[in-house]
């Protein structure tokens, strides 16, 4: 596979719900070119209505959700700032989302290992039309290397 070129982002504001619909305009922009979103399960919840409006438009993205049933970065956040005291980042429900994905007629996948995620990576790609993975991933699982309120950014923090 070539290696990505153009990357899509919502900028330094970071919105939540950007990347569903971020993701059709590019494959709109690059017709013939394979649009793939990495989202998490908290924010494609926020516009995953547009599953329909890639559907209807036969867009064949291929979509990523890292699904750690978590608002991940705002519990990483209290993990290292409030000792692990959570509040409002756990979801007691999450869809089943290659369920969903099936429903709006993409071909849904889920994977919880590395190994399934490989063999899964091959079928997404091959397959022509759109696809939606179900990433399943721990939710204690901190996004690293960190950089601390007030600190320098050669003051970043890793995983040990
Ligand atoms: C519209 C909007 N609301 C709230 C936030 C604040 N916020 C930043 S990250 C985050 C959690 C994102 O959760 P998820 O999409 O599941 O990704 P994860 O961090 O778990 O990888 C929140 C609530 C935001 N960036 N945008």
């Amino acid at each position: 596979m070539k290696r990505p070129r153009k990357f899509v982002t919502s900028g330094g504001l970071g919105v939540m719900g950007f990347g569903l619909p971020g993701a059709i305009g590019a494959q709109f922009g690059k017709p013939d070119e394979t649009v793939v979103l990495v989202t998490g399960d908290g924010s494609i919840q926020m516009t995953i209505n547009e599953l329909g409006t890639a559907a209807e438009q036969k867009l064949p993205l291929k979509i990523f959700v890292l699904n750690n049933n978590r608002l991940g970065m705002v519990r990483q956040l209290q993990e290292f700032y409030c000792d692990k005291r959570y509040i409002a980042v756990d979801f007691s429900f999450v869809p089943d989302f290659a369920g969903l994905a099936q429903v709006y007629g993409f071909k849904g996948f889920r994977v919880k290992t590395a190994e399934e995620l490989e063999a899964t990576l091959k079928e997404a790609f091959s397959f022509p039309g759109p696809v939606l993975v179900d990433c399943q991933v721990d939710p204690e699982e901190n996004v690293m290397p960190m950089v601390l309120a007030g600190k320098d950014i050669c003051d970043a923090i890793d995983n040990e």
